[in-house]
């Protein structure tokens, strides 16, 4: 009973969480290879009790393979996503590789599962803040119509990697030694500058484009409007990353269509919505936040409140943790999807 599973990039931050996911949601697991580049083939990792060894990625891994989970950056799943497919396997893709491509589904379950049906072989997951957003903007979607998003996010250190954790955790320590910071790695892995991320904002996640906006801005709009089928959906973003380690949060601008909605109307369709969790009581300063979020795989929503100027404007509070719902549990999700509605194809 189960199905032939391979997790590629199983090391990594995500690699990781979609581990203990399939572990804790009991997912049908027939066999399981673990995979990574090079680097870190010959790692050793626990899954329910077995020992496994992680070997390194070829086009020959996936040789027998039912559904392949890729976390292990855009370049690896380029070279080898097509190469898994042609073996007869269905891809779930972490990355930004196949996002925007027209022949590959951009999925939220909760948001557009139906777009699975539909699926090449390659299936991919957005980007963390996306998720989040998405779930808590379709229950309104749905209800009254939207017309603008605009939204700006607060954006966990483990969002670029175990590595950025880790340059958090000792820059945090330096900090407060008075100790030099010496920062190398945010905001972004190759570019000329580093800034230090301990007690410290920075508003860049991610490469600049041409427009001024950052990639990971860009991403939160384009794939917003694929994912909510709304490519006239109006959508602006700032993306900022702060020192915390796990667990975006973001303050979300959204315009509805409908007349005369009032905050309960808001609070009501998000609190039958699936994958939301609705904490919303100021008068007892009940409100999500990045700790109260982490390892939890719901989106959480508060804050909800009526622009003082727009009666169509609403502000949301939107917090949930970037390696479960962001990315783990959510391919996850796309993986039972697939089982489920007998979607293997
Ligand atoms: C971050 N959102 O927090 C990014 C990480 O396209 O899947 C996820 C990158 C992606 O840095």
């Amino acid at each position: 009973q189960g199905y032939h599973i391979a997790v590629v990039g199983a090391t990594g931050a995500v690699g990781q969480k979609m581990l203990e996911t399939l572990e804790k949601k009991n997912f049908p697991i027939k066999s399981l290879k673990l995979l990574s580049s090079s680097r870190s083939a010959g790692i050793k990792i626990n899954f329910k009790g077995e020992e496994f060894t992680v070997e390194e990625a070829t086009p020959a891994s996936f040789e027998g393979v039912q559904i392949a989970l890729f976390s292990a950056g855009g370049s690896v799943s380029k070279a080898l996503a097509h190469e898994a497919v042609a073996r007869g396997a269905v891809v779930v893709d972490n990355t930004s590789a196949f996002r925007m491509d027209e022949n590959v589904p951009l999925v939220v379950p909760e948001v557009n599962e139906q777009d699975i049906a539909n699926h090449n072989g390659i299936i991919a997951n957005p980007n963390c803040s996306t998720i989040q957003m998405v779930a808590a903007l379709k229950p309104i979607q749905d209800k009254f119509g939207i017309s603008r998003v605009i939204v700006s996010t607060y954006q966990a250190v483990s969002g670029a990697g175990n590595a950025a954790a880790e340059e958090l955790r000792q820059q945090s320590q330096a900090f407060l030694n008075g100790e030099e910071l010496n920062p190398e790695l945010l905001p972004v892995k190759g570019e000329k500058k580093h800034y230090p991320i301990a007690f410290n904002a920075l508003p860049q996640i991610d490469v600049f484009q041409d427009n001024g906006y950052t990639y990971e801005e860009m991403k939160m709009i384009n794939e917003t409007k694929k994912i909510m089928h709304a490519p006239e959906l109006k959508v602006a973003a700032t993306c900022v990353r702060l020192p915390f380690f796990t667990s975006h949060a973001e303050s979300v601008y959204v315009e509805v269509d409908g007349e005369n909605v009032q905050v309960s109307d808001v609070q009501e369709a998000l609190r039958h919505a699936p994958g939301v969790v609705l904490e919303d009581d100021p008068a007892n300063q009940v409100y999500p936040t990045p700790l109260s979020a982490s390892n939890k795989s719901d989106v959480f929503v508060g804050r909800i409140r009526r622009d003082l100027d727009n009666p169509n404007g609403f502000h949301l509070w939107v917090v949930s943790d970037n390696l479960l719902k962001g990315a783990a549990w959510n391919s996850v999700q796309i993986a039972e999807s697939l089982v489920n509605n007998n979607w293997l194809k």
